[in-house]
């Protein structure tokens, strides 16, 4: 008798749950592997994790949102994708248990989510037809089969007559093996699906690199000299492109081939739609430009905001050329609809594309073609407006039609159809909580009121008075504006304040409004804890400051 045998029957029960819960993982990371080896070869969009978590995204009321980019910033996404896969595995170890006893009914459970993939793949606004369906179909149909196999391994079989008492009263064996080739095979798959997907995307890549931006004709005129002032801990007045923020719905950064792209401007008003190509675009008069672009989902004092250099060519000349005229001038379009590639769609008053302003289609930023992430290879800015109403990537497609008669994606979530940029201002430095030393402090940061420009920036210490920063040089109206205020600190604890004024003549408001509907205002404070420098220290070593230049 081996020392199995004289166990109790229930003392055997864990090892076998735990078994089964393992068959329902492996048979979950299968099906995933293979789902996601077929969504390399046919759309990296239409991977089952991808599919269904660009179908949460659409489906996340504000609030939630608003949360959680409060709480996991521009990660909300590897977030969500880890929800999903966390999901995906308790179901897994659910079926798995249910695959000991019943083994059909677990192999059918997963051929349901599998269904529940294909119909999130499918549904997508970008999805290219039924062919979307087959990664969850085939990773379900991988997984049912093997779960199958797996619980068949696990079943308690009858001792067969005339041969040694194996141990266990199920296949231990077989299952082993089983599951070894699996855990192989799944490995295998998930390589095959990660080289597949890099493949579709090599084109675009190749289109990338082939690139040359010609000189701009109208080139940005020159960054006068201190409106970057060096200053330890401000903002760089050029967002750099790589610590540019990057705000989009997209769970794949949606790769397209420049040689193939193509942008359809069509609609109401439009006597002459035309269809162009990125060629096309790089013929026309090409206009560089900064533009601060501002995210409609940033707190006060938030991230979301980024000043770069792009190049492209004006929407409204190449609109007057179709045919289009403004409201103001009769025109029978007031929205601008924008179309993604991934089927985002972003609407901007006509009016104001048209008013004079450089409204741009983008073809580069800060001198290099866009990168992906930032909507290769054509994307719009729109000076003064909010990126959810101004700054579609990846555009395909332009429709003048109405606000009356259509609604974009974040106007049916909620959002105002209309959002110009608030004035605001933040403080950079000193950050929030920091211990800087009594003396001069510098503080310092941004404003910005796209289009409308920054005449004054006021600082507040604690109740006192506001008192005037030193603004920076101004760059464009379209810019943001450097401050900065030498501040004498005393020790203890401190609120620091700041507000700016527009040009218009309207001082930024106190009133705390959220992001939802049409972008936060409010003012932005830093609370530090000034401490006196250590006594008896012979060559005090001051804080690194810098003047202005
Ligand atoms: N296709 C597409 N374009 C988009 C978005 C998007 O989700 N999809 N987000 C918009 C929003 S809300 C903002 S703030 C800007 C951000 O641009 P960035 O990521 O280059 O900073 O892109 C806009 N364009
Ligand atoms: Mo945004």
């Amino acid at each position: 008798m081996t020392e199995n045998e004289k166990q109790p029957r229930s003392r055997r029960r864990p090892a076998r749950l735990l078994l089964g819960a393992l068959s329902g993982l492996l048979a979950g990371a299968a099906a995933l592997a293979v789902a996601e080896a077929v969504a390399g070869a046919v759309r990296p969009q239409a991977g089952p994790v991808v599919a269904v978590g660009g179908a949460a995204i659409d489906r996340t009321p504000a609030g939630l949102k608003d949360w959680a980019i409060r709480n996991f910033g521009t990660d909300d996404k590897l977030v969500l994708q880890l929800g999903i896969l966390a999901a995906l595995a308790l179901f897994a170890v659910a079926l798995g248990t249910v695959a000991l006893w019943f083994r059909r009914a677990g192999a059918a459970g997963v051929l349901v989510i599998g269904a529940v993939g294909a119909l999130a793949a499918t549904g997508r606004p970008d999805s290219t037809g039924p062919a979307d369906a087959l990664p969850s179909l085939a990773g379900a149909a991988a997984g049912a089969v093997l779960l199958y196999l797996l619980a068949g391994r696990l079943a308690p079989r009858a001792p067969v007559p005339g041969t040694a008492p194996s141990g266990a009263d199920w296949d231990r064996r077989g299952f082993v093996v089983a599951a070894a080739a699996a855990a192989v095979a799944s490995a295998g798959a998930g390589t095959l699906g990660r080289f597949l997907s890099g493949a579709g995307g090599r084109d675009a890549l190749a289109s990338r690199d082939r690139i040359v931006l010609p000189a701009a004709g109208s080139p940005a005129p020159a960054v006068p000299k201190g409106a970057g002032p060096r200053i330890a801990g401000l903002s760089p007045f050029l967002t750099p492109t790589g610590a540019f923020y990057r705000v989009d719905t997209a769970l794949v950064v949606p790769k397209v081939d420049a040689t193939t792209w193509r942008l359809r401007i069509h609609g109401r008003g439009v006597a002459r739609p035309v269809t162009l190509s990125y060629e096309d675009l790089l013929r026309r008069d090409l206009v560089e430009r900064d533009i601060t672009l501002t995210c409609v989902s940033n707190e006060v004092g938030g991230p979301y905001v980024g000043n770069a250099r792009w190049t492209g060519v004006r929407l409204a000349g190449l609109l007057a050329e179709c045919g289009v005229q403004p409201p103001s001038r009769g025109g029978p379009a007031d929205q601008l609809v924008a179309r993604s590639v991934d089927g985002m769609t972003i609407g901007s008053p006509v009016e104001d594309v048209m008013d004079g302003r450089d409204a741009l289609l983008a073809l580069g930023m800060n001198g290099e073609p866009l990168p992906f992430a930032h909507g290769f290879p054509v994307r719009m800015v729109v000076p003064g407006l909010y990126g959810y109403v101004s700054a579609c990537k990846w555009i395909k497609e332009i429709e003048l039609t109405t606000f009356d008669s259509y609604d974009p994606y974040w106007v049916r979530r909620g959002w105002a159809r209309e959002a110009p940029v608030k004035t605001q201002s933040r403080i950079d430095t000193p950050r929030p909580f920091a211990r800087p030393r009594t003396g001069t402090v510098m503080v310092a940061g941004v404003a910005w009121a796209q289009h409308r420009g920054i005449d004054k920036v006021e600082v507040r210490v604690d109740d006192g008075p506001w008192q005037g920063a030193r603004l920076a040089a101004e760059d464009t109206t379209d810019t943001w504006r450097q401050w900065s205020f030498p501040w004498q600190a005393t020790k203890g604890g401190h609120t620091l304040t700041v507000r700016a004024t527009d040009r218009t003549g309207q001082v930024q408001t106190e009133r705390r409004t959220r992001t939802i509907p049409d972008g936060a205002s409010g003012w932005h404070s830093v609370v530090v804890t000034v401490d006196c420098p250590p006594r008896n220290h012979l060559s005090p070593s001051p804080r690194r400051q810098h003047a202005l230049p």
